[in-house]
């Protein structure tokens, strides 16, 4: 099997994706020093649009390079958005950016679907055909899914994707428009490593990139390092940046040709990215890139609206399943027995797949707790709470999310009790409700095998993305879902409202359960 080691995953990490120094062939990128305007850096296929190779080129001005006017039109142009110009005979977007104290200039050829219109005309008519659906659609899933659909209709993708992070960023697909007949993703849950913590952090400053064909050859810069940092030209805002040969690997086993993502952001955080790939090779214009960037924008403004709302929503639903939970026990001659009817409310509060409550004289050694939903057995419980019975509980809680590793009795029962919530309803007696949680791997559906499976050659050591998967399984053996803070508050709710519940019904719970 593959060997992929945590170590072999930090690589990842610390791979500067932003000084590769090369770019996609798709365009010409030529860096000038402001005041000269003297090249300073150039791609070395610059000839195909420019008419002169680097050594021609550096140390030039560039007005004396483009052609008369274009660089006052371009630094004219509204914003960083692409202004369209003639290079060459050909029709070109220009973006211009700042980078290592130079002024970045991109020129790309337009294809003909788009050579036609102007810039201006594309990003407005496309602005326009994502912007309407979004105000239509009710709910957060709706509203993805208009995002998606509209975002492959501008882009002309086979599938497009919303990709959602998790707290811990592994990421889930929770959104999607396909092309018929294009396999789906949807649901499909991936690991964190497979988009790596400085990808992340760049995607968060720079909100879109494209990568046209992941077999394109990567065009190398003139100088390759600057004389001033030794370093190649800083290419984080660059939009023909090329891209690891990890990912493009990535790409290649999953069957793809060309892959566009956009950031979506909540509260200037990575929250998740539309993700889109197209089965054989294909560019998206600088102008309909930047469309699907104001969608974004958007969409993630309604994002975060929507989960504001949802947020408060949930705190109400838990509210009120307390309520349903609580008050018919106060009067209610059998608590346990009511208890054991609202077990799927009991379990809905922390989104718990199990539930045990050791109540009375139900912590004796010989009773029997109430065991709700997917828990381990009834001596397994017992032999539980007399172990935390024992411990000192910070708030009357613990919670962990690999109970194995505390608590070894248990550790082979991931399959029900991977994420243990326990709460102690009374100091004086281990009166104690718990929560079980399952392991991760065991509640999502990963994506081990998307598409094609990659074997690793023998006496190929390179690192395989799709191995990477291996390593992420690894970790999440034996590890549930995290508690969050609201089902921490849920459970102490509950545990107030509970021990009211315990006190005055002791001596019936006591029989009860005997
Ligand atoms: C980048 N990885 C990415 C990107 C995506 C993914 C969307 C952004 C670049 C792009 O738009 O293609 C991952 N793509 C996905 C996922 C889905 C998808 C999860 O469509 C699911 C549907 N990748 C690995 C491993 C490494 C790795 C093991 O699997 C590291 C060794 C690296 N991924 C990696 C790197 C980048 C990346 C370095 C940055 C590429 C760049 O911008 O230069």
């Amino acid at each position: 099997s593959p060997s992929v080691s945590d170590a072999d995953l930090s690589v990842c990490d610390r791979e500067p994706i932003h000084l590769l120094g090369g770019i996609q062939p798709r365009g010409v990128l030529v860096a000038f020093h402001q005041d000269t305007e003297a090249v300073a850096v150039v791609s070395a296929n610059a000839a195909a649009l420019l008419g002169a190779g680097p050594d021609a080129l550096l140390g030039q001005p560039l007005s004396r390079v483009l052609p008369h006017g274009l660089l006052a039109r371009v630094e004219a142009g509204a914003g960083p958005g692409p202004v369209t110009v003639e290079v060459s005979g050909q029709r070109c977007s220009a973006l211009l950016h700042d980078s290592d104290g130079l002024r970045v200039l991109e020129l790309e050829p337009l294809t003909d679907e788009d050579a036609g219109t102007s810039t201006e005309e594309t990003a407005l008519g496309a602005v326009q055909r994502l912007v309407s659906p979004l105000a239509r659609a009710k709910g957060t899933v709706a509203l993805l899914q208009h995002a998606a659909e509209a975002v492959r209709e501008v882009i002309g993708y086979d599938r497009v994707m919303v990709y959602r992070f998790h707290a811990d960023f592994h990421g889930e697909v929770v959104a999607e428009s396909v092309r018929e007949g294009v396999d789906s993703f949807l649901g499909l849950h991936f690991p964190a490593s497979d988009i790596p913590v400085q990808a992340r952090a760049l995607y968060t400053r720079h909100p879109v990139r494209l990568i046209a064909d992941v077999d394109a050859k990567v065009v190398g810069l003139v100088p390759p390092l600057l004389p001033g940092t030794q370093r190649p030209l800083d290419l984080s805002g660059a939009a023909l940046r090329s891209v690891s040969e990890i990912h493009l690997e990535y790409l290649r086993n999953m069957g793809v040709g060309a892959s566009f993502s956009v950031s979506l952001l909540k509260d200037g955080q990575l929250w998740g990215l539309m993700a889109c790939h197209h089965l054989t090779p294909r560019k998206v214009s600088a102008a309909r890139r930047q469309a699907c960037e104001v969608l974004a924008r958007l969409l993630s403004l309604q994002l975060a609206a929507e989960e504001r709302g949802l947020e408060a929503a949930a705190q109400a639903r838990r509210a009120s399943l307390l309520n349903v939970l609580v008050l018919p026990n106060l009067g209610e001659r059998s608590p346990a027995r009511a208890l054991e009817a609202q077990a799927p409310l009991l379990m809905e509060l922390t989104g718990a797949h199990g539930v045990a409550l050791v109540l009375g004289a139900s912590a004796g050694p010989d009773a029997s707790p109430l065991l709700l939903g997917s828990t381990p057995s009834a001596d397994e419980v017992r032999a539980l709470v007399a172990w935390l019975a024992e411990r000192e509980l910070p708030d009357d809680v613990l919670h962990v999310d690999r109970l194995g590793d505390v608590y070894p009795p248990l550790a082979s029962r991931a399959d029900v009790a991977a994420g243990l919530l326990a709460v102690r309803l009374d100091p004086a007696v281990p009166h104690f409700a718990l929560w079980f949680r399952p392991e991760v791997a065991r509640t999502v559906a990963w994506a081990g095998n998307p598409n094609k499976p990659v074997r690793p050659e023998p006496g190929h050591e390179r690192l395989r993305p799709r191995a990477s998967f291996d390593v992420w399984r690894e970790e999440t053996r034996g590890a549930s879902q995290p508690w969050s803070l609201q089902d921490l508050e849920a459970a102490r709710a509950l545990k107030g409202a509970l021990v009211g519940v315990v006190l005055r019904h002791a001596e019936e719970l006591a029989q009860l359960s005997r």
